[in-house]
Parts: structure tokens; sequence; C-alpha cells
């Protein structure tokens, strides 16, 4: 049989346009399960779809964000647990959600969990968050996308450091390094993330996908490539009704209305 998930991973819709996703798996740190990672997809999946949703906040209950892959899961299956296509796919899916995504980062962002955060689009931190890759402390490295975007957002150097030494760094390090954009009191964390994707989702929800796309083009690709997509999207938005209704409303001293089209 099938067993149900939906705990794993908490759908709340705390404001007009803004889903709130808590990983809640917190007497295991939101150790990153198999199953908890297909639910996380399946959740993103029904947000893709639904037209009244236009940004989503990530956050963990607990003491943590997620403490990473599951510890348990690969000391049992071994590469199997590691390369299982399943658990792949439900990364890959997650890495292709085309809609804003802020990770509220309240507690430990470890491992395969930071290579979490580092998927979604903007980063803010609890004060008594803590970042790291310990995995080089279990005689391994990052493998869920770690290596490559962490240079990518800190520089070489502090990169290396923290994947050769598994250090933990703390957000006020964290947001000096570029890894967050913002370190917030604890109790300021979650409101301040929906505040954010209040201002988000309240824009067309058919040019805030394009505008993503544009900007994670900037680590993705080199630059004139990057250019390019960014000139290819910007025409793609001409097609869309919103982008008609945006001047127009600026032209008539009123607030848009976007149709998310
Ligand atoms: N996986 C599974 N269970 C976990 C994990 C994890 N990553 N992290 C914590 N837990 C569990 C603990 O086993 C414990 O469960 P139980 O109560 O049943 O024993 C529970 O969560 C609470 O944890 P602690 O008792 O350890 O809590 P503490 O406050 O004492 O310590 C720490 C908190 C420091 C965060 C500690 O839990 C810790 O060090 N966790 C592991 C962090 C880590 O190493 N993460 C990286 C994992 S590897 C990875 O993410 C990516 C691998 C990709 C490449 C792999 C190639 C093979």
């Amino acid at each position: 049989e099938m067993p149900s998930h939906d705990d794993l991973v908490l759908a709340e819709r705390p404001a007009a346009g803004v889903l709130l996703l808590t990983l809640n798996r917190p007497e295991k740190l939101n150790a990153l399960s198999k199953a908890l990672l297909s639910t996380l997809r399946d959740r993103l999946a029904v947000a893709e779809a639904d037209g009244s949703i236009g940004c989503v906040v990530l956050t963990g209950a607990g003491r943590a964000f997620a403490a990473g892959a599951d510890i348990h899961d690969m000391l049992a299956r071994g590469l199997a647990s590691y390369a299982d296509p399943e658990r792949l796919a439900s990364w890959r899916a997650i890495e292709a959600f085309a809609k804003p995504m802020i990770a509220a980062i309240n507690g430990y962002a470890l491992g395969g969990g930071l290579e979490l955060a580092l998927l979604c689009d903007i980063l803010l931190a609890s004060e008594v968050a803590r970042f790291a890759t310990p995995e080089i402390k279990l005689g391994s490295f990052p493998g869920d996308g770690g290596t490559q975007r962490l240079p990518r957002l800190v520089g070489q150097s502090f990169a290396m450091q923290m994947v050769l030494t598994g250090a933990m760094v703390d957000a006020v390090l964290a947001e000096r390094k570029g890894l967050v954009s913002e370190v917030l009191a604890a109790e300021r964390l979650l409101p301040r993330a929906l505040e954010i994707a209040g201002d988000i989702a309240c824009r067309s929800v058919a040019i805030t996908p394009l505008a993503k796309r544009a900007v994670r083009a900037a680590a993705e690709a080199p630059l004139a490539e990057g250019l390019a997509i960014e000139h290819a999207l910007v025409v793609d938005s001409f097609a869309t009704e919103d982008r008609t209704e945006g001047l127009r409303a600026f032209a008539e001293k009123r607030e848009p209305v976007f149709r998310g089209r």
C-alpha cells in the first residue's frame, strides 16, 4: 500500500498568494528522507499548478531547517540511498520549481539541508540559524549541489573552508558572506518571510517566474549566454497581458490589476 506522508511537509495559506511549507520531521531535525523529499516535491507540484499561489515560503519545524540527508538511510543502503532515482528526481523537481521560493532558515541548515536552502531564491536566517557542510566529518562531501552552488555564492576560499572543515557558520557570518540576505530575531523570521512573500505574490504570477529564471541564469550560464537568456525572457514577457496592464496602469496613475497571464 502507499502510505500517506502528507504530514512530513505541512502546507498553510497564511496570506493571499502565499503558500507556507514547513518541513515537519522535528524529532529527526527534518533530515531529508526520501519520503520527505517526495512529499515536498508533491507540494510544490500543486503550488506550481495553482494560479492563486505567487510565492512559497519554506521553513522547518523545531530546532532545524533541515539537518541534512538521512544518515541512517545512507548507512543502511549506501550508494543506493544517495543514487536512488526517485530521490534524485525529487531534487530535480524542487530545483525546477518555477515560482519564487523563500527559505526561512529557523535553525540548523546542514549538508543536504543547506543544499535544499540553496535551491531557494531568497534566503533569510534567524539569528539562531547555523550553516555547515559537515559531510567531510562522515567521510563524505556534499553531493546534492553544494560543491557547485556554495562557491558561486560565497566564493571559492570560504566554500572550500566550509566543505573541507565542516565547521559551523553562524547567521551573522552567513550574511556577511552573502549566503543569506537578512538575519532576523527568531520571532521576526516568519513574519518577515511572509511579508516579502506577500510583496512578491501581489505581482504578476506570469512575470515573476520569468524574472526568477533570468536571475538564476546568472549563476548557471556564462555572461553572454545569461544576457541572451535575459533578453529572450524579457521578449517573452511582452506577450503577456500583465505586461501591458502594468504599463497602462502606470500611465493611468492607478494600481495594476494582474491576471497572471
Ligand atoms: N540524518 C538522520 N537523522 C538525523 C540527522 C541526519 N542528517 N541529523 C540528526 N538526526 C537525528 C538524530 O539521529 C537524532 O535522532 P534520535 O533521537 O533518534 O537519535 C535526532 O535527529 C536529534 O539529533 P541529535 O540528538 O544529534 O541532536 P543534537 O542537538 O545533539 O545535535 C546536530 C544536533 C549537531 C545537528 C547533530 O544532529 C548532527 O550532527 N547531525 C548530522 C548533521 C550532518 O552531518 N548532516 C549531513 C548529512 S550528509 C548530507 O546531508 C549530504 C550527503 C550527500 C552526499 C552523500 C554521499 C554518500
